[in-house]
């Protein structure tokens, strides 16, 4: 790195574009404004039921909300491997999970109830639904994804902003989160000995949060 930074040649493509790459970092980060925006619009709308939730049913369908803007490099990755030109134009159009906010739940129904609480909200848009729960990935991957956009009110203009929103069961967050962390490993030994095993973890994990269901519904009185 120390390298590049003293070559001649990129010193000079830096004062040569500055202005240029300066407006570039402003507009950028100018963007990343309105997706932070956006997730403290979402979040809140999130915050607002899972105390709703809470008072009326004493106890919530909602357990944690988390939420990310996407890293700089990941959108260049993505972008890239996508085989799409990178501007702010393709970051807008093309990427739906710029911002992202994962909401874990106790239960599989909570997890739907969320979902069309938030939906039905009549400033909300529904662009688009994976249902990974109903259709697990091939490696076993579970979770409901909606993207969704939100209107954000600038000092200007009204913009829609789009937000990926994850849903999850606690359990199923336990699984992502460890499969996430492998997927970047490097030198695993017996790399597909250890996919077949997270595989079956995850149906482990399914049953689990089924027979988990099935509990509460019995100690509700809604099942014998
Ligand atoms: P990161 O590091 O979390 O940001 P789309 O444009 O929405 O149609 P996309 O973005 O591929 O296509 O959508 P998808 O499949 O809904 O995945 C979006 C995000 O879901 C991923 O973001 C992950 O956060 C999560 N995800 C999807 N599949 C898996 C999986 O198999 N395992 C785990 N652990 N997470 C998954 P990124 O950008 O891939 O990653």
């Amino acid at each position: 790195m120390k390298q590049i930074a003293q070559s001649q040649e990129l010193q000079e493509y830096l004062i040569e574009h500055q202005d240029n790459l300066v407006t570039h970092i402003i507009q950028f980060n100018e963007l990343m404004s309105r997706y932070k925006a956006a997730i403290k619009e979402v979040s809140t709308k999130l915050e607002i039921l899972k105390n709703d939730f809470q008072i009326r049913n004493g106890r919530s369908s909602i357990e944690n909300i988390q939420y990310r803007i996407k890293k700089p490099v990941s959108i260049l990755r993505k972008l890239n491997a996508r085989g799409i030109e990178i501007n702010l134009d393709t970051i807008r159009s093309e990427l739906n999970d710029v911002a992202g906010i994962r909401v874990i739940c106790p239960f599989i129904d909570d997890i739907y109830m969320v979902a069309e609480k938030l939906s039905s909200q009549d400033d909300i848009r529904v662009v688009k639904i994976k249902d990974y729960i109903t259709r697990p990935k091939p490696n076993g991957y579970r979770s409901y994804h909606m993207i969704i956009e939100v209107p954000v009110f600038f000092m200007d203009a009204k913009e829609l902003v789009r937000v990926e929103v994850q849903l999850r069961t606690v359990a199923m967050d336990f699984w992502a989160s460890l499969e996430h962390e492998i997927k970047y490993k490097k030198d695993i030994v017996d790399a597909q000995q250890l996919v077949r095993d997270l595989r079956s973890c995850a149906d482990t994990v399914a049953e689990t949060d089924r027979r988990m269901l099935e509990l509460r519904e019995r100690m509700a009185g809604k099942r014998s």
